[in-house]
């Protein structure tokens, strides 16, 4: 039962504990976590509001610019070489493509435009040449460009910033702890040297992870823990749910309780008060309300369009409806 005495302590942790102090700790982030949830929330709204319009959500479009066949053996993924999910492997979109693609989630309302490559890392040659004539193109079209492409190194980091890329998108995806049970062939500390790459380039960072993996709440605020001390601070952090995909080993993983996603969004939005905080993977299965309940408690982006990478996502009428319903709208850029 919430005493008076909790709510306080709660409330006056939440001030101190945001990541622009590097000072936070894991019992502030357990502490924010868990007081009750109507102070929660009423603490994440009071910061939303403070650095964000809290009627604007940003609308943003995935690409996969090419799919499948991927060495990495991530065990969430419908991409790896290891998980027998029959996705069809496709080779590198054409350029034309992808800038048709832009072009329609532009006409949509999207203002980012998301290009993925099921690749473990970038290597130079004709294709990584191809992904920087994509940025250069979507950029044109005055859209916010995002890749994720798996590691790169230094000098491709500074090739994608030229070629007007706005933000890298490489999420740690669970805690340092949990994460050996989900990948084995790249490390946390891989991870953390592709995000300084990005950021020593000038190029903002998205980074965030996913839930409901069968990680232990633990895990969940290990995962904020650090994001929260990764400086600068992610601009973005996309948190996705968890789709579990047939042949993969977490397709019987039990869903992930609603409330302790939108206990994790508010912990996001109050340790992280200027990040965009995106409700990504696994809005299908999500009710309208509990989209709200997200919304309310800070998140201020999602992916719209039909598909995700390789998964179904809510088509862009059904968001738009939602979004009206709630008295919100598409951000501008
Ligand atoms: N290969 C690149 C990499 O892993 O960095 C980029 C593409 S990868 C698909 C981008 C992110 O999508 C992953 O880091 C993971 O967080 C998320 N993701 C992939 N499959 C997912 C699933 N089934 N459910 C939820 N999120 C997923
Ligand atoms: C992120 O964190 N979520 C997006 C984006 N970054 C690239 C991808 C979600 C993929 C969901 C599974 C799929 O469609 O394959
Ligand atoms: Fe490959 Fe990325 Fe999927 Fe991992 S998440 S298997 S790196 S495409």
């Amino acid at each position: 039962m919430p005493t008076a005495s909790s709510n306080s302590t709660a409330s006056t942790s939440t001030t101190s504990a945001t990541a622009s102090t590097s000072t936070t700790s894991a019992a502030a982030i357990s502490q924010i976590y868990h007081q009750p949830l109507p102070d929660l929330l009423f603490e994440a709204q009071r910061i939303h509001r403070e650095h964000h319009n809290p009627y604007a959500v940003q609308l943003c479009t995935l690409c996969n610019i090419k799919t499948g066949a991927c060495p990495e053996d991530c065990a969430y993924c419908s991409q790896s070489v290891h998980n027998d999910t029959n996705l069809k492997p496709e080779p590198l979109l054409d350029l034309d493509e992808v800038v048709a693609q832009a072009q329609a989630a532009k006409a949509n309302g999207s203002t980012r435009f998301c290009m993925g490559a099921a690749w473990r890392e970038v290597k130079d040659g004709p294709q990584f040449d191809r992904v920087l004539d994509m940025v250069r193109q979507v950029a044109a079209l005055d859209m916010e460009v995002c890749c994720t492409l798996g590691m790169l190194n230094a000098d491709q980091a500074q090739r994608l910033k030229a070629a007007g890329l706005t933000a890298y998108n490489h999420n740690l995806d669970t805690s340092p702890n949990y994460y050996g049970q989900i990948i084995t062939t790249r490390t946390y500390r891989d991870r953390l040297e592709t995000i300084r790459t990005v950021s020593a380039a000038g190029i903002s960072v998205c980074c965030g992870g996913i839930l409901g993996m069968g990680e232990a709440l633990q895990d969940r605020l290990d995962l904020l823990a650090a994001l929260a001390e990764l400086d600068p601070a992610p601009e973005s952090i996309p948190i996705n749910c968890l789709v579990p995909v047939p042949g993969t080993p977490l397709q019987d993983v039990p869903p992930l309780d609603p409330i302790d996603l939108v206990r994790m969004i508010a912990t996001t939005r109050i340790l992280f008060p200027q990040a965009m905080v995106r409700l990504s993977a696994g809005r299908l299965t999500m009710s309208d309300e509990l989209q709200a309940l997200c919304f309310l408690a800070g998140a201020n982006s999602i992916f719209t369009g039909p598909k995700l990478l390789t998964t179904p996502n809510p088509d862009s009428n059904q968001d738009q409806q939602l979004l009206t319903r709630l008295g919100m709208v598409a951000k501008a850029l």
